[in-house]
């Protein structure tokens, strides 16, 4: 794995309507990141935060079903930026949310550096929503179909180019809630879905050598978007849409060292962190736990 980490923090609230997810970063920071990371023998670089525009309205505009489309699409645009800059130094970068609308300029920002970026979106909803499938106009359902270039032009063209990833590289692990909209276009291109029913059955450990079986021979990176309303609510309360009967601490666990092991992760970011409905920050420090796992704490 690349010994050099780059940490860029993304407090994003407007792809959703609660606030507090915008303090994840600084959740995720408090509990302990840098020092966790630093023990492995990372080289570390906080970049700080990207710098989200204020709507200028109280009320924040719904417009087309879209809610706060410029000030996201400005924002994702910055995080694509410094993203594409981290890649080009060689670097790993490691993004924290904020709400899943970031994926957009995360995947904006790498993708242009592969042919064929892969994608595990560890999740509980499949984020593939368009304005039209939407049943709240909240961004953060989006970010997956507008990565693939369905949506409206002024996400689907973040960093000036369209689509940032191709279905047949995308594994989905953890969905339970899925909009209808949704269950159409994962059935229309082929996306590879192990819904809870399927790690219920298989097991994460079968699950994961699946998904990374999958990608390996298609992909030359894999990005993780781990969103943390994937794991169950009772582990990970501090999220904005939770979603009962999700993936346990440990098989998240399980999964990251897989993944370490696999030595395939390119680039990561841990979404969806909200303090404010968080107990004692729970939520960030898991979060952190999985960044050690996934960095080899168990097993370096
Ligand atoms: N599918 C629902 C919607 O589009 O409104 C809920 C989306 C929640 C998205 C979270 C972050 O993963
Ligand atoms: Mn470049
Ligand atoms: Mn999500
Ligand atoms: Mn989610």
């Amino acid at each position: 794995m690349n010994n050099h980490l780059s940490i860029i923090g993304v407090p994003m609230d407007l792809g959703q309507m609660r606030r507090g997810v915008d303090m994840g970063p600084s959740a995720i920071r408090y509990a302990g990141m840098i020092e966790r990371l630093e023990q492995l023998k990372y080289e570390i670089e906080d970049l700080g935060d990207i710098e989200i525009p204020r709507p200028k309205v109280s009320n924040p505009e719904k417009l087309d079903n879209l809610r706060n489309l410029n000030e996201i699409a400005e924002g994702s645009s910055r995080l694509a930026a410094e993203v594409d800059q981290v890649v080009e130094k060689g670097q790993f970068p490691l993004v924290l949310g904020g709400d899943h609308s970031i994926a957009m300029g995360t995947l904006a920002g790498l993708s242009k550096h592969y042919d064929n970026l892969g994608v595990i979106w560890y999740d509980a909803h499949g984020d593939l929503n368009t304005a039209d499938s939407s049943p709240s106009g909240n961004i953060h359902g989006m970010p997956l179909a507008v990565s693939l270039g369905i949506g409206h032009e002024k996400l689907t063209s973040i960093h000036g180019y369209e689509p940032k990833i191709k279905p047949e590289n995308i594994v989905i692990i953890g969905a339970r809630s899925l909009d209808e909209g949704e269950r159409v276009l994962i059935k229309e291109k082929g996306i590879k879905v192990y819904t809870m029913h399927e790690v219920d059955r298989m097991g994460m450990t079968k699950v994961m050598e699946e998904s990374m079986d999958y990608l390996k021979d298609r992909t030359d990176g894999v990005h993780l978007s781990l969103d943390l309303d994937g794991l169950d609510p009772n582990e990970a309360p501090g999220v904005g849409t939770p979603v009962l009967g999700g993936l346990s601490y440990r098989e998240s666990h399980l999964a990251m060292e897989m993944l370490y092991q696999s030595g395939m992760i390119t680039s990561a970011e841990f979404v969806e962190v909200n303090p404010i409905l968080d107990e004692k920050n729970k939520t960030a420090t898991v979060a952190v736990g999985l960044m050690g796992s996934l960095f080899g704490e168990s097993l370096k």
